[in-house]
């Protein structure tokens, strides 16, 4: 039988038909015929009458049809029942595509030149990918929309404009199925997003297996009463509480990711947004600290890992270790947000070390923590990333830490200037679990909004960088921060079509964004 999911904004809106925030956006315009997202950085060609499908020319590398397939699958996965865009054998009327190379050319740039046969130059397989990806985006609108055409003649020639191109996902608030983010992991490579960083752990529940500590994810993955009791507007959302990955597919995350161009960043919350391991593993707690002695702003009481637990580092540092089996990007993000000023301070354990260490308050015990939390990492050959408190109360040493910029840009910009390499994720542009319009009726957050997708579009995160800090400035990312998604609807409306102006972002200058071709281009995205 079919399952109708009832949204809490439905109920609002019984007897209306409702708006979803994408119906609101403008018609836009074409300025270009060519569907392409994010848009290229030089684009300079003649649009020819009808779509043409593209075939392997005969001198094709194995490896070359293989990426080809690769990205036709991708296409396909994307967009059931859409037409094949790349086929090994040569098609009649169709087009043979060529591969090239130029060394001087970005690894992750391309060029395609649109001649009787079409030729994809790269100087690595990151740039032959994304030429791909192109080719088949073009194809895909050609087919999907009359308005769009494929090349004639012409060239593409296009590098993106940051190395860091990231998106966030939150999976411990709601939780997201293996194959949910198998599928989101296609929808940023399809728009040439290169970094895909998994929020695995936060207060509601740890979602990453570990061997040495099943609690983590029998107890930690399996939610109680806190949904309603911290978010009573929203409803249960008991669908996508409960859940968790385990090794091997977590493995398979990193596989797929990787065979798009994707790396796959980790991120284990500590010392805040931790009432799931406290509450999986009781043996960290102080057992002298009274409880309700400390209450954070996400309003789960002592929510802390305890430094002064010398456990607390056995159970991090095994953590680590079967990551490390799993995650082979050299980065780990290991949080660090949020803790309540006055952690720790009834916590006899807490109070004794900070006297030994001449610690004063909360941020100072804080970053002791953390600055042994980062030797634990570079001990095993990664680098520290972590959300922009951590430099907070003295802070880590700057040299290979990185770190997010979420509370507001300026953030970033004092971050840079102590010297911190920073990846731009602020609230008021790249949160898109916020609102993204006044309408009181929508699902989301609120504390940096609303923002709509024209904010989310025409904001350069670089924009008030000195020059002289513009180089520690490494990217941008979106983040999605799923407390208000209890369905996947609300995934779709918030989501869409704010990460592709991230992705945009990220990879197109200044001079080339358009928000009006924009708005007309994204009425081709997927959904999840
Ligand atoms: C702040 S961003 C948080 C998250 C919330 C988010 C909601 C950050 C480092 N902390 O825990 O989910 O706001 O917008």
């Amino acid at each position: 039988g079919t399952h109708t999911i009832v949204q809490v904004g439905d109920l609002m809106h019984a007897g209306e038909a409702p708006v979803r925030p994408r119906e609101r956006l403008p018609e836009g315009k074409l300025t270009l015929p060519f569907a392409l997202l994010p848009w290229p950085n030089q684009i300079d060609a003649t649009a020819g009458a009808a779509p043409v499908i593209l075939y392997a020319a005969d001198d094709v590398s194995v490896a070359d049809k293989r990426l080809m397939l690769a990205i036709d699958a991708l296409h396909t996965r994307l967009f059931p029942t859409a037409q094949t865009v790349f086929q090994l054998t040569p098609a009649l009327g169709g087009r043979a595509v060529n591969f090239a190379e130029d060394g001087s050319l970005p690894t992750e740039g391309y060029r395609i030149t649109f001649e009787d046969q079409i030729t994809v130059t790269s100087s690595a397989t990151e740039g032959r990918r994304y030429g791909l990806i192109a080719l088949a985006q073009i194809l895909h609108g050609a087919y999907a929309d009359p308005d769009y055409k494929f090349p004639a003649t012409g060239t593409i020639d296009d590098a993106p404009r940051y190395d860091w191109r990231g998106c966030h996902l939150d999976v411990s608030r709601h939780f997201w199925s293996h194959d949910e983010v198998l599928r989101v992991v296609d929808m940023l490579a399809w728009q040439k997003l290169n970094k895909f960083h998994w929020h695995l752990t936060d207060d509601e529940g740890w979602r990453a297996e570990i061997l040495a500590y099943p609690e983590l994810t029998q107890a930690g993955a399996t939610r109680g009463a806190d949904v309603p009791a911290m978010l009573p507007q929203l409803g249960d959302g008991s669908e996508t509480k409960h859940g968790f990955y385990t090794q091997d597919q977590m493995r398979a995350v990193v596989a797929h990711a990787g065979d798009l161009g994707i790396e796959v960043m980790p991120e284990i919350e500590m010392p805040g947004h931790s009432a799931c391991v406290l509450a999986a593993l009781p043996q960290l707690v102080d057992p002298d600290e009274p409880a309700n002695s400390y209450y954070p702003v996400q309003g789960y009481f002592n929510n802390a890992l305890n430094p002064a637990v010398p456990e607390t580092f056995t159970v991090l540092e095994t953590v680590f270790d079967e990551l490390a089996t799993i995650f082979p990007s050299k980065y780990i993000h290991i949080g660090g947000d949020e803790v309540a000023s006055n952690a720790w301070m009834t916590s006899p354990l807490a109070l004794a070390l900070m006297e030994k260490e001449g610690l004063k308050g909360t941020f100072e015990l804080q970053s002791w923590f953390l600055r042994k939390i980062k030797e634990t990492l570079t001990a095993r050959g990664k680098i520290m990333v972590g959300w922009n408190e951590i430099a907070h109360g003295g802070g880590v040493p700057p040299e290979g830490t990185l770190l997010m910029a979420w509370e507001n840009p300026q953030v970033g910009i004092e971050l840079a200037s102590q010297g911190y390499d920073v990846v731009m994720t602020p609230g008021q542009a790249y949160y898109l679990d916020m609102v993204q319009s006044d309408d009181w009726l929508e699902n989301g957050a609120g504390w940096a909004g609303p923002v709509t997708p024209e904010q989310s579009y025409t904001y350069e995160a670089e924009g008030d960088f000195p020059p002289e800090l513009r180089g520690q400035m490494r990217g941008v990312q979106a983040c999605i921060w799923c407390e208000h998604f209890t369905t996947r609807q609300w995934f779709n409306d918030l989501v869409f079509p704010r990460l592709s102006a991230v992705a945009e972002a990220a990879w197109t200058q200044t001079e080339n964004k358009d928000w009006q071709r924009f708005a007309r281009q994204v009425r081709l995205h997927p959904e999840l």
